[in-house]
């Protein structure tokens, strides 16, 4: 089972995100477990201070190294599994993206590091931390929000999170395209119908007519997303077919 356990000195912040959707549901369920621990309750003294000035001077805070390494010996002392990993949540890290989130679908336990101020200090990341992830080229306040980023892009990957048995193989990014569009009733809605096709109950025709608006948006929207995936034959002729339909655009 996924125990996902969020290292932090905002755990308010985290367990509001835990008690709704999905991942509530799976809790529930008991096919994933997931908690935050406060790593204040791992600092010394009255004042359980957490950050400190940096040495060598400079603008800013630094997290202390002693709560953030007691938090994580507890979290490691406490995962049910030895094949969990731990991740610090850094800007620094590699970008996160739907491969990650596969790859770190297959651990038993994710045990994350949400820094705040300026940083951590260097030497807690050197021996307890498994993998640096960053969710994106800007710079956050912390890794509260990237933290549950990663859960809820992990725990859907989950089998059994979601509903259908394969609702997640149908994703956008996951055959390397994006998804095709969706339509719900009514079957007008302000003067637009729905395509015709999905009312036929053809279910080859409805397939054919996924996979067509899931390449021509991703040609419109991420034609990036191409350059990394072949083209089978079937997927060549539709997008032939959607050039010849333009050119007779064109030249009309
Ligand atoms: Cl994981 N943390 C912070 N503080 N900023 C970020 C980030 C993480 N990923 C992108 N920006």
């Amino acid at each position: 089972m996924m125990d996902f356990v969020v290292l932090t000195i905002f755990p308010e912040m985290i367990n509001p995100f835990l008690n709704h959707g999905i991942v509530r549901r799976a809790i529930e369920r008991e096919i994933i477990s997931a908690s935050s621990i406060d790593v204040r309750g791992f600092a010394e003294g009255r004042h359980k201070v957490t950050d400190d000035r940096p040495y060598g001077g400079g603008c800013g805070m630094v997290m202390k190294p002693e709560p953030l390494a007691g938090a994580v010996r507890a979290a490691k002392a406490n995962a049910p599994s030895a094949n969990a990993k731990t991740i610090y949540l850094t800007p620094q890290g590699r970008k996160f993206d739907q491969g990650i989130a596969r790859r770190l679908a297959q651990f038993d336990g994710l045990i994350m590091i949400c820094g705040r101020y300026e940083g951590v200090d260097e030497r807690v990341l050197d021996g307890l931390v498994d993998y640096e992830i960053s969710i994106g080229d800007y710079v956050l306040t912390g890794g509260e929000l990237a933290a549950m980023i990663v859960i809820d892009a992990v725990a859907r990957l989950i089998p059994g999170v979601l509903g259908g048995d394969d609702s997640a193989e149908k994703d956008s990014f996951e055959g390397g395209l994006l998804e095709h569009a969706h339509y719900t009733r009514p079957p007008v809605f302000e003067g637009e119908k729905v395509p015709e096709v999905l009312l036929s109950g053809n279910h080859g025709d409805i397939e054919k007519w996924r996979l067509e608006t899931s390449l021509i948006r991703t040609v419109l929207k991420r034609p990036d997303l191409l350059k990394d995936r072949k083209l089978n034959l079937q997927e060549k002729e539709i997008l032939k077919k959607w050039c010849i339909d333009i050119e007779k655009i064109i030249s009309a």
